[in-house]
């Protein structure tokens, strides 16, 4: 790995605003994939962040603190990921949150943001969405694609409860799940008719499925 990319990871995981925005700058003029960067270098920091929570090294305003870099960052990052990913076909409408009990938002926001850069129009529910909102939303909206996003363990309920909801209310919606707390394995225990482990990947997932997939 590049050394500038190592001082993304480095900087991002010691809270360095100052040492993350500078070697952003510096890895995009030199080229460096934004993909890389965001799904890679970053995310690897931010679970180093959760690992540095976990051994009581930090606390939870560091926490706060890391998302707020984070977004600063995809302020400089996004029209690199626009030149990347832009498709301006209208592709149909997909509906979108973090479920009940859960707030993280950066995740969920990072498949939002390559969802519309790709043409589609998301209904973003943003976060704590209690399972009635969701179904709401999608008999308003009728997207053939419902996404839910889930990083606590304990809101793994919220998930199962909400894609019940959404069946019993007869939304014919396929129905995608991503986010740390999830894996192949619980999308289906959950009845989820698709899993991402990435906002890349659930982009081309959602793709796919509009074509018939
Ligand atoms: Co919290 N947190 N947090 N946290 N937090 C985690 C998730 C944790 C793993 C940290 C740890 O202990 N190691 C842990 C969960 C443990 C568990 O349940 N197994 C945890 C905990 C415990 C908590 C609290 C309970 C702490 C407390 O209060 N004591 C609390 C809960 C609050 C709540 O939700 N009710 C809490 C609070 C917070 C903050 C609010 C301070 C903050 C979030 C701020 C925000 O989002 N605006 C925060 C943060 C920053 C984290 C970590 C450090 C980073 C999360 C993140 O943004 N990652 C996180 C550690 C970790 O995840 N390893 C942690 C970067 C982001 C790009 O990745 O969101 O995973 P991610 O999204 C990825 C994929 O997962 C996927 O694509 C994304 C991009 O590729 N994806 C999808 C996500 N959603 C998808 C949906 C899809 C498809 C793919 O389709 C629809």
């Amino acid at each position: 790995m590049s050394e500038v990319r190592r001082r993304i990871r480095e900087a991002l995981a010691n809270l360095d605003r100052e040492g993350l925005l500078e070697a952003l700058r510096e890895a995009l003029g030199s080229g460096v994939d934004v993909d890389a960067i965001v799904f890679e270098d970053m995310s690897w920091a931010m679970d180093e962040i959760g690992r540095r929570f976990e051994t009581g090294e930090y606390f939870l305003a560091d926490l706060l603190y890391a998302a707020e870099i984070f977004k600063e960052a995809m302020r400089i990052l996004e029209p690199y990921m626009a030149r990347k990913h832009s498709d301006r076909r209208s592709r149909g409408v997909v509906v979108l949150g973090t479920v009940k009990g859960d707030i993280h938002d950066i995740g969920k926001s990072l498949v939002a943001t390559l969802l519309r850069l790709r043409g589609f129009q998301v209904i973003d529910l943003g976060v704590d969405v209690p399972p009635e909102k969701f179904v709401e939303a999608a008999k308003k909206h009728k997207p053939l694609i419902v996404g839910l996003s889930a990083l606590l363990t304990t809101a793994i309920p919220s998930v199962r409860e909400t894609i019940a909801k959404l069946r019993e209310a007869g939304v014919p919606a396929r129905i995608i799940v991503g986010g740390a707390a999830l894996s192949e394995k619980t999308a289906k225990e959950v009845g989820a008719d698709l899993y991402a482990e990435n906002a890349v990947q659930a982009v081309k997932i959602v793709e796919k499925t509009m074509r018939g997939g």
